[in-house]
């Protein structure tokens, strides 16, 4: 590629708006702020305006800054195929008494964290020069898992154009293959437009031998395995010289980093990361120099500034890094930063004064997320674009004033200000999520996506 190609390439953010039915159930084991905060009352138009807020402020900034929308729940269909029959208000009423724990996990609004959504690679890093997207499985809990096939139908609906793009299956919805997506994945390079080393962290290994020194956490679930990134990996062409398989410290998992974007976030050469992130520190950074064509910059926080308690709780981790025209990085932290001195302390005196491009910090307000463990990073699934890939997107999906606008009032016309477990059940919830969505896919202009407009 030319320079001028080279510097066309931009990192667009895609959000996953908040969906109508967010609620609090304490559904992610292992995730320590969804298992404390189950059984509160939510707030879901806070929650969809808060992410809105976020990414206007981005987009204003100057930022490439997309939008996802969320899935069709309850998932109504999901109960059917349990066994729950009659009317749609039979199901949900039967559910709520019989097993209250299944319904709800499908009225989870969990795609709004859209870091989970897929694995993206880049086309300038793959020989058919397209962009390749794989949907995650999520097959390690119940309300996750029914996520990815309608988020494959969104990725395809809005990244339709195959001469730009590439979409492959979901791995096998099978403990062997578990993959969390783009969470446990980085691509770490000079430029955008410049080749990249694709890091995969993984939390277990699946089959053969445990490989020396290798060991699992025995607290918490490993999400990731080292077979699922390792078959993303080949789907779309990477070799062993673009990618570096890691495996994250398993008492980082124990303490409740359950993905590794809440202990570690990469943007261009930098790598910022927690000292407890990787179970082999120095041989994961080895491998990224050796294979790294620009020299990497490892922004390393120690355990004596950050403990694992104050990294978990703050997920100074899950910021966004983003790149500036001038060379410079910004960190979008969440306001929980703000709220725990070591973390705060560490932002202005280690990351901001240090030797690094990190060179100014935004704090946002996702609080309803934050409840139940999503950061900025978790909310948005990050797309490397040429302006060719750019113009091909199908649909209304890159923010604008008037779409963000838009949204907004969509939002506050349709989205409730209270959702407390017992609503769940309520068939009113049931039809207000459906007119909104419909209304939704035609704002967006992505045709149809959801089971209900399938047929
Ligand atoms: O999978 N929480 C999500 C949070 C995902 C955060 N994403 C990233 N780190 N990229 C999870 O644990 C909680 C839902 C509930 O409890 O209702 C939940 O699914």
């Amino acid at each position: 590629m030319s320079a001028a190609d080279i510097s066309s390439v931009r990192e667009v953010n895609f959000d996953g708006l908040v969906g109508p039915t967010h609620n609090y159930s304490g559904l992610a084991v292992g995730n320590v702020a969804s298992m404390s905060h189950g059984g509160l009352v939510s707030n879901p138009k806070e929650g969809a305006l808060q992410g809105l807020l976020k990414m206007k402020s981005l987009m204003d900034a100057g930022y490439a800054q997309g939008v996802l929308p969320p899935q069709q729940r309850p998932d109504i269909g999901a109960l059917r195929d349990l066994g729950f029959s009659g009317s749609n208000s039979d199901v949900l009423a039967r559910a709520a008494k019989e097993a209250p724990q299944l319904l709800r996990a499908v009225c989870s609004a969990s795609s709004m964290w859209t870091a989970n959504a897929g694995t993206m690679t880049p086309s300038m890093d793959v020989p058919d020069s397209r962009v390749h997207f794989t949907p995650a499985n999520l097959q390690s809990s119940f309300h996750r898992y029914l996520e990815p096939q309608t988020t494959g139908r969104v990725l395809q609906a809005i990244f339709r154009d195959e001469q730009h793009f590439a979409h492959h299956p979901v791995l096998p919805a099978t403990p062997a293959f578990s993959d969390e997506g783009a969470a446990n994945h980085t691509r770490l390079c000079g430029e955008y437009g410049e080749p990249g080393v694709h890091l995969f962290v993984y939390g277990r290994q699946a089959f053969g031998d445990v490989r020396s020194g290798e060991r699992e956490p025995t607290r918490f679930p490993a999400r990731q395995t080292l077979e699922a990134s390792q078959a993303v990996a080949r789907q779309h062409g990477l070799t062993q010289e673009q990618t570096v398989f890691a495996q994250q410290h398993p008492d980082a998992i124990d303490a409740g980093v359950f993905h590794n974007d809440v202990i570690a976030v990469g943007n261009g050469p930098v790598l910022l990361y927690h000292e407890m992130a990787f179970l082999d520190e120095e041989g994961t950074l080895n491998e990224l120099r050796a294979k790294m064509a620009s020299p990497l910059i490892p922004v390393r926080v120690p355990l004596e500034a950050v403990s694992m308690e104050d990294a978990v709780a703050s997920y100074l981790f899950n910021s966004q890094l983003l790149s500036n025209p001038d060379g410079t990085m910004t960190l979008v932290v969440p306001g929980e930063c703000q709220e725990r001195e070591a973390v705060w302390n560490t932002i202005q005196n280690h990351l901001l004064a240090g030797n690094n491009p990190i060179s100014e910090v935004i704090v946002k307000d996702v609080k309803q997320s934050m409840r139940n463990g999503g950061g900025p990073a978790c909310l948005r699934l990050r797309v490397v674009l040429k302006d060719a890939e750019r113009a091909a997107l199908t649909g209304r999906v890159l923010l604008t004033d008037t779409l963000y606008d838009d949204l907004t009032a969509w939002v506050n016309r349709h989205y409730r200000d209270r959702l407390a477990p017992d609503d769940l059940a309520d068939p009113k919830l049931a039809e207000e999520s459906l007119t909104a969505l419909d209304e939704l896919t035609q704002l967006l202009k992505i045709g149809s996506v959801y089971p209900f407009q399938l047929g």
